[in-house]
């Protein structure tokens, strides 16, 4: 063993440990401990003094042992799982490549598999003529919307700052990720400048509230400049109606940008792709692949309709990494349209599944993650003892609740809600303990719902009926005698 076989010796590790062969679903999803009995287990202490190589590799596989293992069937518990035996492959690459995203000076053939990504997906949006970008994550490729919705009303601020701005004031749904709320506070506008547009029954965002939101605003002499809309709500997995909510933008001039970060990955479902409708009106639109499409974390992207705006935003033309006299074509140089300067290879991991799998080896994935969790709600719709939150669910987010049989044919008081709250809690926790199977639960305060479980599937491992039927039948055996 020395340090140039390390990585091989590693990799090794991981065929043993299993990581890189479909899971035995009789294998724990997890093997809990405290942080405390972790770090007892495992010497994660630095010193002045290295360790060998033996040492070394032993540290790593109890580090793999102790990790949660989200490409285990039965991990359902965030909105994403397993990685594409693909995508890692080329995250593998680019890695082993250690190359910086910002020129292809220096990352010729993933600038150019950058590039490729981005027009199809841009031509899958409907943004033939767009731009895009890949960032670190659904939450910074939000904020890029709201960056440019703010440029482009006020080209100055880049130049100038906010001094001398009316308060801006974004408009989101209350059933919207926290992103705006932090970008909102990182940008200057401040989090009490992002209204909270209310949902309909379906976690959908009112576009009548919308309107008399920005309405009320305007009367404030404050400017309404950009809408962050919702394809796919964290929670319920629900998608705002894009073409009545594009058509108040309009109206009112204000920039239109989708959260597609979960549910974007539907634009590549033959079945399911119609929640997306207008998604071509909008003005910008952040996808995560590395969400419900098994791209490798992280893989997130943020796309604009309007050509140019990007690199005009964002550009400082650093003179020492973006010269304009290179001897090759310097519109592959994608680094000065980023806010960062150094950008990790996101792009390449997603080539190589894509490459491999066509659109309709995706488009297989995408469907079957959707089928499935569609059967999952419709058996459980059915089963004593399990109580739907929606009627149904756009996405493959299915949330519900499990009541004990103690629980049923009671009187639904104040004291049986208390009751319910602590249900899913302490089914999560013997569910960890024991590992079988890891699913999330969350309150909905704004709603007046108490704690509730979120199953969700995504493409990979691809998921398959016999599975959701044991989350259901573990999930009894679990929380039956609560
Ligand atoms: N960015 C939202 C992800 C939350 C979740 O995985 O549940």
């Amino acid at each position: 063993m020395d340090a140039a076989t390390f990585p091989e010796d590693v990799v090794q590790v991981l065929r043993e440990e299993g990581l890189l062969n479909p899971r035995d679903p009789e294998t724990p999803v997890v093997r809990f401990a405290h942080p405390a009995e972790l770090q007892e287990e495992i010497d994660f202490s630095l010193g002045q003094d290295g360790c060998t190589d033996e040492k070394l590799l032993s540290l790593v596989r109890h580090t793999i042992q102790r990790s949660v293992d989200t490409g285990h069937p039965h991990f359902y518990n965030q909105l994403y799982g397993g990685t594409d035996p693909y995508g890692l492959a080329g995250a593998w690459v680019s890695e082993a490549c250690n190359t910086n995203q910002y020129t292809f000076e220096v990352a010729p053939t993933f600038s150019l598999a950058e590039h490729a990504v981005l027009q199809r997906v841009l031509e899958l949006f409907g943004f033939p003529n767009g731009d895009g970008i890949f960032a670190p994550g659904g939450s910074m490729s939000n904020m890029y919307g709201l960056v440019l919705a703010r440029y482009r009303l006020y080209p100055d601020v880049k130049t100038d700052g906010l001094a001398g701005l009316p308060p801006l004031v974004v408009f989101t749904s209350e059933d919207a990720h926290y992103s705006t709320l932090k970008g909102a506070h990182w940008l200057g506008i401040g989090t009490r400048n992002v209204v909270k547009v209310k949902t309909d029954a379906a976690g959908c965002m009112d576009p009548k509230h919308l309107e008399q939101c920005i309405i009320k605003a305007t009367r404030e002499k404050k400017k309404p400049f950009a809408v962050v809309a919702t394809a796919g709500t964290t929670v319920l997995g629900s998608f705002d109606p894009l073409n009545p909510l594009a058509d108040i933008c309009q109206k009112h001039g204000l920039w239109l940008h989708v959260d597609a970060c979960w549910g974007g990955s539907l634009i590549l479902s033959r079945k399911y792709a119609s929640v997306l409708e207008g998604i071509d009106r909008c003005d910008s639109v952040a996808w995560n692949p590395h969400k419900m499409l098994g791209a490798p974390l992280q893989c997130s992207m943020f796309l604009v309709k309007h050509e140019g705006l990007l690199h005009r935003c964002n550009s400082a033309s650093a003179t020492y990494l973006f010269q304009q006299d290179k001897f090759y074509d310097v519109t592959y140089d994608s680094g000065d349209k980023s806010v960062q300067c150094g950008r990790k290879v996101d792009a390449y991991k997603l080539w190589v599944m894509w490459r491999k799998r066509g659109d309709e080896g995706l488009t297989r994935l995408v469907d079957n993650a959707v089928d499935c969790a569609q059967y999952f709600a419709k058996i459980i719709s059915e089963r004593p003892g399990f109580e739907l939150v929606l009627p149904e669910f756009q996405c493959t987010n299915i949330c519900f609740w499990f009541l004990p049989a103690s629980m049923r044919e009671q009187t639904r008081d104040e004291a049986w809600w208390d009751k319910l709250s602590k249900v899913a809690p302490l089914i999560k926790e013997r569910m960890v303990l024991q590992g079988a199977v890891m699913l999330g639960y969350q309150p909905m305060a704004h709603r007046g719902l108490v704690n509730f479980f979120r199953m969700v599937t995504t493409c990979q491992p691809p998921p398959s009926r016999t599975q959701m039927d044991f989350v259901i039948e573990e999930i009894e055996r679990l929380g039956d005698d609560l």
